[in-house]
């Protein structure tokens, strides 16, 4: 599985500084405004403590990390939909993500120009917020008008389908017209909807806020408001929904990534032996089937029964046994369990499926 994520923001907020702290790889970066206009992808391996422990026990030739794949576009601005700025069309690049980072100016600096000429990330986001709905927008009525005709044409077995269709077209449109959040339970049946869903709106993406500067600029306010924003969507129990990161001096992304995997209710499981010790991403929920399904799509349906051991349970058997294995050491412990095709695999599992 793997895991997208576009950045947006006003022009010259910290997108690309962002992008370059999490890729390392040199990309287009100075302090004017627009200075990116191509898009730039990045795959950025997912840092995690357990991989490393794993693979020292099982003194692994490999480590095979996570990886998310980030996109760094142009700015937008106010008005972007009526082609001001580079206009909107770079964000047709992102349509296919899985979030959406959007990065506020919160830092304090003269000498780095402000598209709107003053710092306040509540009016920015209002404007991000706003453009990625009116963009929306444009492919609705797009779809709206074919779903309509279809919906008319009587007599079909295809027309109850149509109706439906319609029905899902025709709320979104009505919530994106009136500039809600389209992100929150009572719309999830209509974004769900195979026409809507094909339309990869970007409003119905999950979102993380990265507020750019310091702790002491992040104003209560804004936390409010971010909090009141995503506080009816779907994902509020992964909490805030925002990080604060000063990028000017930020070399760690662990934040960030955790931030990504609580709100898209992602976690880890592990796989580890000599050749390698790799951590896999599933949905929180999955089943074992579904976990051996990631690893390889035959093991899903061949699926036999799992040996699993929580990372930590596992690594103290191991330092407990002098010298042996630490997978042996966790089953003499009575540590490691067997697992049928319906367990909920949890995050920090250590798994060794058997398939036929
Ligand atoms: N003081 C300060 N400057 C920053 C910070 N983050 C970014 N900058 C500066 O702001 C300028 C613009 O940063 P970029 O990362 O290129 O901005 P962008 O959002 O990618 O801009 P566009 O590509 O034009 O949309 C650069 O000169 C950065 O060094 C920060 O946290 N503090
Ligand atoms: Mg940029």
């Amino acid at each position: 599985m793997k895991l997208s994520i576009g950045i947006v923001g006003l022009p010259n907020v910290g997108k690309s500084t962002l992008f370059k702290i999490l890729t390392k790889n040199e990309v287009n970066i100075a302090n004017y405004p627009f200075c990116t206009i191509d898009p730039n992808v990045g795959v950025v391996s997912v840092p995690d403590e357990r991989l490393d422990q794993l693979a020292k026990m099982s003194k692994s030739a490999k480590i095979i990390p996570a990886i998310v794949e980030f996109y760094d576009i142009a700015g937008l601005v106010k008005g972007a939909n009526k082609g001001e700025g580079l206009g909107n069309q770079f964000l047709t690049h992102i349509r296919e993500t899985d979030a959406i980072v959007m990065v506020l100016r919160v830092f304090k600096n003269e000498e780095i120009i402000h598209v709107e000429n003053s710092v306040d990330p509540i009016r920015d986001m209002e404007i991000i917020n706003t453009e990625l709905a009116l963009k929306d927008l444009e492919s609705v009525e797009k779809l709206y008008k074919k779903a309509e005709g279809e919906s008319k044409i009587g007599g079909t077995p295809a027309q109850k389908q149509a109706i439906k269709d319609f029905e899902a077209v025709k709320k979104i449109k009505s919530v994106l017209e009136a500039g809600q959040n389209l992100n929150t339970p009572e719309f999830a049946e209509a974004l769900e909807n195979e026409k809507v869903a094909a339309l990869n709106l970007l409003s119905g993406k999950k979102q993380i806020y990265l507020l750019n500067g310091k702790l002491e600029d992040v104003s209560e306010e804004l936390k409010k408001k971010i909090a009141e924003r995503l506080a009816r969507s779907s994902f509020s129990e992964g909490g805030g929904g925002y990080v604060i990161m000063d990028l000017s001096i930020a070399t760690d992304i662990p934040e960030l990534v955790k931030k990504a995997y609580e709100v898209l209710g992602l976690i880890s499981f592990f796989t580890t032996g000599e050749d390698e010790t790799r951590a896999w991403t599933i949905k929180k929920n999955s089943k074992a089937s579904q976990a051996a399904g990631a690893i390889h799509t035959d093991f899903e349906k061949k699926f036999i029964r799992a040996e699993v051991v929580n990372w930590q349970k596992l690594l103290e058997a191991h330092s407990a046994s002098s010298g042996q294995a630490g997978w042996s050491a966790a089953k003499q412990k009575g540590w490691m369990r067997l697992e049928g095709k319906d367990y909920i695999v949890q995050d920090g599992d250590v798994m060794e499926i058997r398939h036929g």
